[in-house]
């Protein structure tokens, strides 16, 4: 991890055992959250995706899109993404986290949550292509939204509810996939669009995965 993040006095450390998560407000990207929400909104050919859980086609209950370095296949859910080229945003946004993290990416993932009936399932990010310490760098843009975390095999740990602010950074490395679930709560208040950007490193691609992200 650079220095210079570690120094970040607006840095947070979560503390939670088996994990290693940061969250970092007011990340600097050069220009206002909103403008990007915007920007990503109109430019990107957003994709809703059919999954397959537990053997049954779901429609997925959130727009995404993947672009990364050719050769940076994923595949989850029963689907394969094929990266699209980077785009001279995402490139910047890329530098921007890389820089400060001392992390590299070669992919990212965007979730687009339209309104508060949106959300992500519980699951890890441990496919086999993101390596065995997965690092995942987290942006969000727009309407703040819950994370929630919950330890996969000790009952005592509490769950960890994070409020994701516009213009935010979340880093997860570690052991966090390994023994901990995220999603993102359907809300029931109304809520406006959030886009969410993770940037991942596919270390290889592999063709087949079991796991399951609803
Ligand atoms: O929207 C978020 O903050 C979570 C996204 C996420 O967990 C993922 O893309 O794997
Ligand atoms: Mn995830």
């Amino acid at each position: 991890m650079s220095e210079l993040f570690e120094k970040m006095d607006r840095l947070e450390t979560i503390r939670m055992p088996d994990g290693e998560v940061y969250y970092l407000n007011n990340f600097d990207l050069g220009r206002a959250p909103d403008a990007i929400l915007h920007q990503l909104i109109a430019d990107v050919p957003w994709r809703q995706e059919n999954i397959l859980v537990w053997g049954k086609m779901y429609r997925q209950p959130r727009l995404v899109a993947w672009y990364g370095d050719s050769g940076s296949d994923y595949t989850y859910s029963g689907i394969t993404l094929t990266p699209m080229p980077w785009t001279d945003l995402l490139l910047e946004v890329r530098t921007r986290v890389e820089t400060v993290t001392g992390e590299s990416f070669n992919s990212v993932l965007l979730n687009f949550y339209r309104d508060n009936r949106d959300s992500m399932g519980f699951h890890s990010d441990d496919e086999p292509e993101l390596g065995e310490r997965p690092v995942i760098a987290s942006l969000s843009f727009g309407e703040e939204r819950t994370l929630v975390l919950k330890h996969k095999l000790n009952k005592l740990a509490k769950p960890v509810r994070l409020r994701l602010e516009s213009g935010s950074l979340l880093l997860m490395k570690g052991e966090t996939q390994r023994y901990w679930k995220h999603g993102i709560a359907k809300e029931t208040r109304s809520c406006g669009p959030r886009i969410n950007l993770t940037f991942r490193s596919i270390v290889s691609p592999v063709r087949a995965s079991s796991t399951t992200r609803p």
